[in-house]
């Protein structure tokens, strides 16, 4: 019954205990809200960027972060920490990072410094924004490149220039074209010579020459006069032509009329053949040559030369009138022996009658004798 007694009033104890507590002590429990009292774990509210200085949570984010960073506190610290905004840096965002974004150019690194910043420019770059060309190079299409000198090579037999730092080369009167002068022009695309000249492109100039026929410096080539030389054969006509000539073997002899080439045509006549030696004509057997002509060989009759004595030797008749009488090729014309004295033996007082193939003598009136 005691025990029991006990256990009511302890009940009871707890019952009021509990009660009571929880009356007054949920005023107390803390928060963690500005100027409250920290959480048990020593840190305000999450989220709320307060600090627990003293088991009181304050706010001491206000204005501490400069150049509008964003003071935050982190949950289960009472640490504040700065976000800055872009461009700053430091615990309190009181830097400004001047390389964010990076103002140097063409790839220059940039280091930022108090209110201001470095470029470290790349080779070739220079001013504070590695905006510009050092000395000893230029612009080439937004880019720095390395000025380039003339060397005694540089544009070949051309003229150099490198102002700006850029190479040009003037190729005029060099034979070569191209951005170096290192392509042979070739001028015989432009048919510099004469039109009966071959022309020969050579490394940086070009050279004429005469066709065959002609004779000049190329640029100016005039036909040879072959004919000049007597290059065709002795029986043949040379004619002169623009860059040649033509030899023709003369009427009557036969070959390209190139010298020793004209052979006497012997065809014209049909008794007529080329001799052994092939440098001539002869006539067939039974003929003989009358002026160029062959005729058939004559022979002698008992009457060929009357009286005379016939002789036909190489086919020709030849007739011997001496002391017949008569005379002429055949001794047919009869001797008047009476025309001149001299030719008659007759007697100063005779008369003389010519006879054929003689004479007669006979006295005149008044004398006597023979005649003679
Ligand atoms: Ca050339
Ligand atoms: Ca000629
Ligand atoms: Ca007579």
């Amino acid at each position: 019954m005691k025990i029991k007694k006990f256990y009511i009033m302890f009940v009871l104890i707890v019952l009021i205990s509990f009660i009571f507590i929880s009356c007054s002590d949920v005023k107390k429990v803390p928060i963690g809200g500005e100027g409250e009292t920290c959480f048990s774990n020593g840190y305000c509210k999450n989220g709320s960027n307060l600090q627990c200085i003293k088991d009181i949570c304050v706010n001491n984010c206000d204005n501490y972060c400069q150049n509008d960073g964003k003071c935050i506190v982190a949950d289960y610290s009472n640490d504040m920490n700065c976000k800055c905004k872009e461009g700053f840096f430091g615990d309190r965002c009181q830097y400004q990072n001047f390389c964010d974004p990076n103002p140097c150019l063409h790839g220059g690194n940039c280091k930022n410094a108090i209110d201001s910043y470095i470029c470290e420019c790349k080779e070739g770059y220079a001013g504070n924004e590695c905006n510009i060309c050092a000395n000893g190079y230029h612009n080439d299409s937004g880019s720095c490149v390395i000025d380039q000198k003339c060397t005694a090579t540089t544009c070949g037999q051309g003229i150099c220039s490198d102002a700006g730092g850029v190479i040009s080369c003037n190729c005029e009167n060099t034979g070569f074209t191209g951005d170096r002068c290192e392509t042979d022009v070739n001028e015989c695309l432009n048919n510099p010579c004469d039109e009966n000249a071959t022309c020969t492109n050579t490394s940086g100039s070009y050279s004429c020459a005469c066709n065959n026929g002609y004779e000049g410096d190329g640029s100016k080539c005039t036909d040879i006069d072959e004919c000049l030389n007597n290059p065709c054969d002795e029986n043949a006509t040379c004619t002169n032509n623009l860059g040649s000539y033509t030899c023709r073997c003369n009427d009557g002899y036969a070959g390209d009329g190139s010298e020793g080439s004209c052979i006497y045509e012997c065809d014209a006549d049909a008794h007529l053949v080329v001799n052994a030696t092939n440098d001539g004509c002869v006539c067939t057997n039974g003929y003989h040559d009358e002026a160029g002509t062959c005729v058939i060989d004559q022979n002698c009759t008992d009457t060929t030369c009357g009286t005379g004595v016939c002789s036909d030797a190489g086919g020709v008749i030849y007739c011997n009138c001496e002391n017949t009488g008569y005379e002429g090729n055949r001794c047919e014309v009869d001797i008047d022996e009476c025309a001149t004295n001299d030719s008659n033996n007759c007697d100063e007082n005779a008369t003389c009658t010519n006879t054929a193939g003689s004479y007669s003598c006979a006295c005149n009136n008044g004398y006597e004798g023979d005649g003679y």
